[in-house]
């Protein structure tokens, strides 16, 4: 049981009382972007890559789309949101933190082991994760479970679900996928965040231990799940115009009896110059030197050098 303080007022579900636009999102993932990077080198440990090719998917959901209340996060009535590829933590935890879930500050804690952040989600500790995850694969069956209690006790919520491409290689999420329509789930979507790369190939290369191809790039996505009984949405997981549309067409689409599944491209580590679109960066600690240029590049001012922190005992 999720052990946060809770509520049993009426709904209080909401999305930010002013519609946020699309300059503010922009800003808002260029803030999240830096929350990570500055978090990662402080803590000395965690994911760059797939946290910044997310961070406008996770700006969008928390900013735009998701019916949710910081102060009640277990608000019965709440959207909810599974983030399956869970070594994103610090992605979402940044998104979390800004969208007033719990201090920006508390970052700095990240992955220590007495805090409420850990590297990977932990729904008993931190408020506003729903599901724990972090062992790939697991987070669209789990979906399934919310989508199909939300239908059987007839509750209206909307349950979203994020998984990586390299992810999509565990055969329990194909099982998912093959069951989620015969369940007329239309009430749940998942989203795949297809940035092309993940830690691992398959066969080694010539110039490396690994062939870093496509984790999906042979299979045809859209076909598969038409086939599957899915209704497919492509997006440009990088642009908020395109990721709202495509939020919009999920939203729709409820009612039709079919889940969603939203195909994203996204660049792995977007956002910042040498972590973008590169497999070095699926995790990694920045130095002092690249720090300052993600600062410049991600448009921060000198005073968010305070999210820079560093564990007792160690430099910075
Ligand atoms: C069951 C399981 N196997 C292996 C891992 C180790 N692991 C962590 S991240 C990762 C690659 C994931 O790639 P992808 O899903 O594409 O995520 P991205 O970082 O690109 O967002 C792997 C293999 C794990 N967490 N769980």
């Amino acid at each position: 049981m999720n052990t946060h303080n809770t509520t049993n007022k009426k709904s209080t579900t909401q999305s930010p009382s002013e519609p946020v636009d699309i300059e503010t999102l922009k800003a808002l993932s260029r803030k999240g972007r830096w929350l990570v990077m500055s978090t990662v080198a402080a803590s000395k440990a965690g994911h760059i890559g797939g946290p910044l090719s997310a961070m406008d998917m996770f700006v969008a959901l928390y900013f735009r789309q998701l019916n949710i209340d910081p102060e009640h996060p277990d608000d019965p009535h709440r959207d909810r949101f599974i983030l399956s590829k869970g070594h994103n933590a610090i992605g979402l935890y940044s998104v979390l933190a800004m969208r007033g879930y719990f201090p920006i500050e508390e970052l700095k804690t990240f992955d220590h082991g007495d805090s409420r952040l850990q590297g990977h989600p932990d729904m008993l500790k931190t408020p506003g994760i729903d599901i724990s995850s972090g062992s790939l694969g697991q987070g669209l069956s789990v979906g399934i479970g919310m989508a199909l209690g939300a239908k059987k006790l007839g509750k209206s919520f909307h349950t979203w679900v994020m998984l990586g491409d390299g992810e999509c290689q565990e055969g329990m999420v194909w099982e998912a996928i093959l069951s989620a329509p015969r369940f007329k789930l239309d009430n749940l979507t998942a989203i795949i965040d297809l940035n092309g790369l993940e830690l691992y190939g398959w066969e080694a290369g010539p110039n490396d231990r690994f062939d870093r191809g496509e984790p999906l790039g042979h299979v045809d996505l859209p076909s598969v799940f038409h086939g599957f009984g899915w209704n497919v949405i492509e997006i440009d997981g990088n642009d908020f115009t395109s990721i709202l549309g495509g939020f919009d067409k999920a939203m729709a689409n409820r009612g039709s009896g079919k889940p969603s599944i939203i195909l994203a491209k996204t660049t792995k580590g977007a956002g910042v110059s040498f972590t973008s679109g590169t497999y070095k960066w699926h995790n990694g600690v920045a130095t002092p030197e690249q720090l300052a240029i993600a600062r410049d590049e991600l448009k921060q001012g000198e005073e968010d050098k305070s999210a820079i922190s560093t564990r007792e005992g160690e430099q910075s």
